[in-house]
């Protein structure tokens, strides 16, 4: 070939190959837990997996304890409008951005984790996390908070009838506070981040939340008392703003669900193979472990609350979660 051709050839085709830089970013990761709860201990699992997979394009900072907003619904805001990339937390005050995962929230749905992971993994909990696409929220996995129980400073609980006219703190959610009422207790909704303060001063009887909570986020320092109702399980979820998620290139896309895929298994197991480990330390702490709970009553208790909104969500998708095996 003439070098005359040669050069213009080579200049029209370097015009058109696309020399842009490959995708970097640090991504802000919140929570409004400790780093030693689970969240955050899968949450640098997961910043691992896909700072590995991306050769180091794709870091994340996290950002604990509530220091971008201080509760979860501030957070899921902050999200929503992507001023934070990534939030891991519990569903519990979503139900206010996307209102289908609320069925989630209802006591006494899930039999046990085995029942909670083929639901959540399955068709059901992939329909609930593509709802969050209409709120600007990517949902990239069901992660875990666990199954809640209730503390108190007062005294041991079995039954609702102990419990009755306590002020407990629960979620911004309505869910539970539907649930709480029917029980006989005083609901409160606050923001985590103003929990800790308010048991320590008393304005507050109780609050509940899993065994991990109760101990990688102190609660037992204000609490010394815990009863394991188990009443209601509580998801976590790993949600990206859609704004970051939609910069991202596809084969990156795919590599952040994937990890948040495999974050989802490791980060359940932290707190489902430690929970007696953690009990035993909570009592080493001070805290008295109400375990002979008389789990009738309280399924019986917050019934009403069961049938509301079964009639709210639909009967046929509640027995859709009730029936999966
Ligand atoms: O997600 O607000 C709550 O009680 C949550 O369970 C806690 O922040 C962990």
């Amino acid at each position: 070939m003439k070098k005359a051709m040669f050069i213009p050839m080579l200049l029209a085709l370097s015009a058109t190959m696309s020399f842009a830089a490959p995708y970097k970013a640090e991504l802000k990761l919140a929570s409004a837990t400790s780093m030693s709860h689970t969240y955050n201990v899968g949450a640098q699992y997961f910043a691992k997996l896909v700072s590995e997979r991306t050769g180091g394009r794709i870091t994340f900072k996290l950002f604990p304890d509530g220091q971008l907003g201080k509760g979860e619904r501030e957070l899921l805001e902050a999200v929503q409008q992507g001023s934070i990339d990534v939030y891991v937390g519990s569903t519990g005050p979503l139900g206010g951005f996307s209102p289908s995962i609320q069925i989630l929230d209802i006591p006494f749905l899930f039999r046990d984790y085995g029942h909670v992971d083929k639901v959540l993994d399955g068709s059901i909990g992939n329909s609930l996390l593509a709802d969050l696409d209409k709120v600007q929220m990517k949902g990239l996995a069901f992660w875990e908070n666990g199954f809640r129980n209730l503390t108190n400073s007062k005294k041991v609980i079995k039954t609702p009838a102990d419990a009755r006219g306590l002020k407990i703190r629960t979620m911004e959610n309505p869910v539970h506070i539907q649930a709480w009422k029917t029980a006989g207790v005083n609901p409160t909704p606050m923001a985590w981040g103003e929990v800790y303060g308010a048991l320590q001063q008393g304005v507050i009887d109780g609050q509940e939340n899993p065994v991990a909570v109760i101990l990688q986020v102190k609660v037992y320092e204000v609490q010394k008392q815990l009863a394991l109702t188990q009443h209601v399980y509580s998801p976590a979820v790993l949600i990206m703003s859609a704004r970051r998620w939609n910069q991202m290139p596809k084969e990156d896309q795919e590599i952040v669900l994937q990890a948040a895929k495999e974050g989802a298994v490791y980060q359940r197991n932290l707190g489902r193979q430690n929970e007696e480990q953690m009990l035993a330390e909570l009592q080493k702490n001070g805290v008295t472990v109400t375990r002979d709970v008389d789990k009738a009553a309280w399924v019986a208790a917050m019934k009403p609350a069961f049938d509301a909104f079964s009639a709210q969500f639909g009967k046929e998708k509640i027995d859709a979660i009730l029936n999966t095996k």
